[in-house]
């Protein structure tokens, strides 16, 4: 079913296209209070009241943390030979910002165990798990330092088990999505604190890629940023989307690239950048994450960002309520590729909400799952068509587990996952997944 659309010769049939499923270290392993792991944002920001739509939190989500060997056999049973993982810092360093030989051995253990299968790592160093004592979170400069400290303790320490490490996730969320919208840690609403964090994740990034390559070249060395197609809601509106898609998308290849970014949304905020930082963000990456879901309309608003978005009336819905645009991704990914001198691009993840449960049948019966997967990889066969070089594609995600502010209400998994009992199911996706990678 998922291959339906791809043609005989597509590229995406190659066995050397990679495909691979995603997780991230808080949405699965759960264990936040074993082997010395110091609390993070996201565990306090979890205990304020209403921040989490069904109250949850991350101490136990999958329970990854001790059944990594059995989740890892399911991974390799579908027949992925690739997996994107992050590991957590509050695990890897102490408070004194020396590492904890815990949390080491756990990583060793898990690395060694993907490469006893034939799974090959692609390891995130930072998917929103900031330790919580980190004074002024992403605001203060000091915390991309204390990034650069820890990627380097971590590809000296691990290095040998990690052939692809990217330094951040999304770095879009962890700073408009948390210091301005305020959905996610810390929950602030202040635009020029977004931008300003926005910067510091750009230098941690580049300060990490730096201590990376003095610690260890041959490891393989990327970013993982998030795009959203975005289109303007009335021809009035072309202002704002122009502004909207300049924070949401272009800002961050901007600055990988040493481009100016948009004059209007720089306006917005005063960005503490000191001599040199330009250069260090611009520290050249080996590859490209992008992350794709969907698309929202944009009109003009006076509110501190100058935009709204919203979603289509008539377009088809994920259950978080997220529009199916596939188009939007080959759009995306070919205006990158004509405004942009960039490297490698792999799409780190890509996927679908929905409604699931295991029926009396004992199947999870995710048809619009398996749909979106079908529209979404042809829409990246299209975009390689049209000359983006693009060398793998992760779906997003391994197993149902914690969707931050949506706490457990929203189910992106391929493999079904019972809370109460930890057991987990594959759906129709991952069979249909299962079949497509045997057939390669
Ligand atoms: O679950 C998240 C993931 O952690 C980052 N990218 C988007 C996914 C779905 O919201």
């Amino acid at each position: 079913m998922i291959d339906q659309k791809l043609a005989a010769d597509s590229p995406l049939r190659d066995p050397g296209f990679e495909f691979g499923v995603a997780t991230s270290s808080f949405q699965i392993e759960g264990a936040t209070g074993v082997d010395d792991r110091r609390p993070s944002i996201w565990d306090t920001f979890c205990r304020e009241p209403g921040r989490i739509l069904d109250g949850s939190n991350g101490d136990i989500a999958c329970d990854h943390y001790h059944r990594f060997e059995d989740d890892l056999d399911m991974l390799a049973e579908l027949g992925f030979r690739h997996y994107r993982l992050s590991l957590a810092w509050p695990r890897l360093m102490d408070i004194n910002g020396r590492p904890n030989t815990k949390g080491l051995d756990f990583y060793r253990r898990l690395l060694e165990a993907c490469h006893e299968r034939q799974i090959v790592p692609n390891v995130t160093l930072y998917h929103w798990d900031l330790p919580a004592d980190m004074r002024g979170g992403w605001l203060n400069r000091d915390t991309a330092y204390r990034f650069a400290d820890y990627a380097s303790a971590v590809a000296y320490r691990l290095g040998d088990l990690m052939p692809r490490i990217a330094t951040l996730n999304e770095p879009w969320c962890s700073s408009i999505l948390s210091y301005d919208i305020g959905a996610h840690a810390p929950g602030h609403a202040n635009r020029a604190e977004a931008l300003t964090a926005a910067h510091h994740l750009l230098l941690a990034s580049g300060l990490g890629i730096q201590a990376m390559r003095a610690e260890r070249s041959n490891a393989s060395l990327g970013l993982v940023l998030n795009f959203e197609s975005l289109v303007a809601a009335t021809e009035d509106d072309q202002r704002a989307r122009d502004l909207a898609h300049a924070e949401r998308n272009r800002f961050w290849l901007d600055r990988l690239t040493q481009r100016e970014p948009s004059s209007d949304l720089m306006a917005q905020g005063q960005v503490p950048e000191r001599p040199g930082d330009a250069k260090i963000m611009a520290e050249p990456l080996d590859w490209l994450g992008v992350n794709y879901y969907t698309e929202s309309q944009v009109m003009r608003a006076d509110n501190r960002r100058g935009y709204d978005t919203f979603t289509k009336p008539g377009i088809e819905k994920t259950h978080i309520g997220w529009d199916i645009a596939p188009q939007g991704l080959t759009a995306l990914l070919v205006e990158f590729d004509r405004d942009y001198d960039l490297p490698p691009i792999y799409i780190t993840e890509n996927g679908a909400a929905c409604d699931d449960s295991v029926n009396a049948t004992g199947d999870v019966n995710d048809d619009q799952r398996r749909l979106y997967f079908r529209d979404h990889l042809a829409a990246v066969e299209s975009a390689m068509e049209n000359g983006v070089d693009i060398q793998g594609y992760y779906a997003w995600s391994l197993m149902d587990n914690f969707e931050w502010a949506f706490g457990y209400s929203q189910r992106f998994g391929l493999v079904h996952v019972d809370y109460d009992t930890q057991l987990r199911t594959p759906k129709q996706s991952a069979l249909d997944w299962q079949r497509f990678l045997a057939s390669r």
